[in-house]
């Protein structure tokens, strides 16, 4: 599965740009034209620049339409996040339109370079270089919106975090204020990255650990996993069940100190819910803040702080030895059914 970097995107020029850019290589390449006789110089010139505007049109916008990732080719949880960002549907029929405009003008100058081949008279050759241009620059226009539609969704993709589905993932998920971001920090080498979530104002945090060269990403999950589910719209849930994909174990935080923003009984529900929902994944539940924990409420044997450090190498280890991604097995062992047929 491909990793979607919006980073690599380069700018699209604006219409008009691309307009200016062909044209001015156009008459370049018209100036190369060397023909003694005035009909069949103005003739092979005038079949230049149409031809020579048309690739620069072309090659630009399927250049630009390569880069940008098909979205089949993208984890669930990359098309969860991009439909939720900027929409799907838009994306696909922006990059659609864009592609029918390379075809149109491809198809245009095909058009012209007969037409001036049937002409006869030098006013004709330049009369169709002008009309080849005047449509070129309608399809232009008549693209423009989804051009500037892209350019838009390339720098708000480009804020959105980028997971590696390749890579093993822990998606940590709690109330607000438990210490998820913190968490993150504590366990990550270096500073993790901050990433937007088009679900939520707030930001999300996505940090990474290594363990015998594999990268443990973890991903916060602000706005999705952190409040009641009934009130979920589509896309929360598409996204819900992206993030289920996507990792490899649930870790829970419940903060169980005085201070706590959201009451325990309302965590333990929120924890309920989480569970059901990611069925499928293995669950590791620890208390943070244990740092400033006065009772740690019974049955709750994993306190950790963020602050302090306590429990981190321990919550490691279980997270690395329940994901479970360096279990190659034993290779010398056989299959059980295994018969040695000699
Ligand atoms: N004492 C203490 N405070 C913490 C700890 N972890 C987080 N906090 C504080 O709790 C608040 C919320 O933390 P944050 O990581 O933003 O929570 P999130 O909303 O779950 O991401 C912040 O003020 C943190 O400084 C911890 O281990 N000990
Ligand atoms: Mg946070």
């Amino acid at each position: 599965m491909a990793r979607a970097d919006w980073r690599r995107i380069p700018t699209v020029l604006y219409p008009q740009e691309i307009l200016d850019k062909a044209f001015r290589k156009a008459s370049r390449q018209s100036d190369f034209v060397e023909d003694p006789d005035k009909y069949h110089r103005v003739r092979k010139q005038m079949d230049r620049m149409v031809q020579s505007a048309a690739d620069v049109i072309d090659s630009t916008l399927l250049k630009w339409v390569d880069r940008w990732p098909s979205l089949n080719a993208l984890s669930q949880f990359d098309q969860a996040l991009i439909d939720a960002a900027v929409g799907n549907d838009k994306y696909r029929k922006s990059l659609g339109t864009i592609q029918w405009a390379a075809e149109q003008v491809r198809k245009i100058a095909g058009e012209t370079q007969r037409k001036i081949l049937r002409l006869r008279n030098i006013e004709g050759f330049h009369q169709a270089r002008r009309h080849a241009y005047g449509r070129f620059s309608s399809i232009l226009d008549q693209v423009s919106p989804q051009i500037l539609w892209l350019g838009e969704a390339r720098d708000i993709l480009r804020l959105l975090p980028s997971l590696d589905p390749s890579e093993p993932c822990i998606v940590v998920a709690g109330a607000p204020n438990v210490g998820k971001s913190a968490l993150i920090s504590a366990l990550s080498s270096g500073e993790p990255e901050v990433a937007s979530y088009p679900f939520t104002t707030k930001q999300l945090h996505l940090g990474h650990f290594e363990h015998r060269r594999r990268a443990y990403q973890m991903v916060d999950t602000p706005g999705l996993l952190d409040r009641p589910m009934p009130e979920r719209n589509r896309i929360e849930l598409q996204a819900i069940a992206a993030l289920e994909h996507i990792g490899d174990v649930l870790l829970f935080l419940v903060d169980s100190t005085e201070g706590t923003t959201t009451p325990l009984d309302q965590q333990e529900r929120l924890l309920g819910e989480v569970s059901q929902l990611m069925s499928e994944r293995p669950m590791i539940v620890v208390h943070s803040k244990s740092d400033i924990i006065e009772n740690l409420p019974e049955g709750a044997e994993t306190p950790i702080s963020a602050e302090t450090g306590q429990g981190l190498e321990e919550l490691r280890s279980r997270l690395i030895e329940v994901i479970g991604a360096d279990d190659v097995g034993d290779p010398l062992s056989l299959p059980e059914n295994w018969h040695r047929n000699e």
